[in-house]
């Protein structure tokens, strides 16, 4: 019990001191998809400094957004097969996110080739040592094009 409320007090501490000025640290992530159904990241990984994560999601093909469209979603590891499952029926028009799904962190909407788009995620919707996955909510894309992130 001791140890707990010791490393507890030590967590808190650190809280402090990564942000002693109490700015905000935007992080900025940029990451790319492209006609071959691809991201060219596997793992992003965020400090627990970060007071908000900007992404930043590139299309370098140039498919159209209906054929090829990609977009970043972010949530639970656990959440990811639900999400991309009712995704499908939400449609493009909603950028295949369910409209209100709680368990989508954060996502962007759907882009084509040469086309950017972005995302802030605020980090107090992110807890140090949770196991996130980023990924493509298009249909069929999550199983090829996701990978971990990481925060803290
Ligand atoms: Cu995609």
């Amino acid at each position: 019990m001791k140890v707990l409320i010791r490393s507890l007090a030590l967590c808190s501490l650190l809280a402090v001191a990564g942000n002693a000025f109490g700015a905000d640290k935007v992080c900025k992530v940029d990451i790319t998809g492209n006609d071959a159904m691809q991201f060219d990241k596997k793992e992003i990984a965020v400090a627990a400094d970060c007071t908000s994560i900007e992404v930043t999601l590139h299309h370098s093909g140039k498919l159209p957004a209906q054929a090829m469209g990609h977009n970043f979603v972010l949530a639970k590891t656990a959440d990811v097969a639900g999400i991309a499952s009712d995704g499908i029926g939400a449609g493009f028009a909603k950028d295949h996110v369910k409209a209100g799904d709680a368990r989508v962190i954060a996502h962007t909407k759907i882009i084509g080739g040469g086309q950017t788009t972005s995302v802030t995620i605020p980090a107090s919707k992110l807890k140090a040592g949770e196991a996130y996955t980023f990924f493509c909510s298009f249909p069929g894309h999550s199983a090829i094009m996701k990978g971990a992130f990481k925060f803290g």
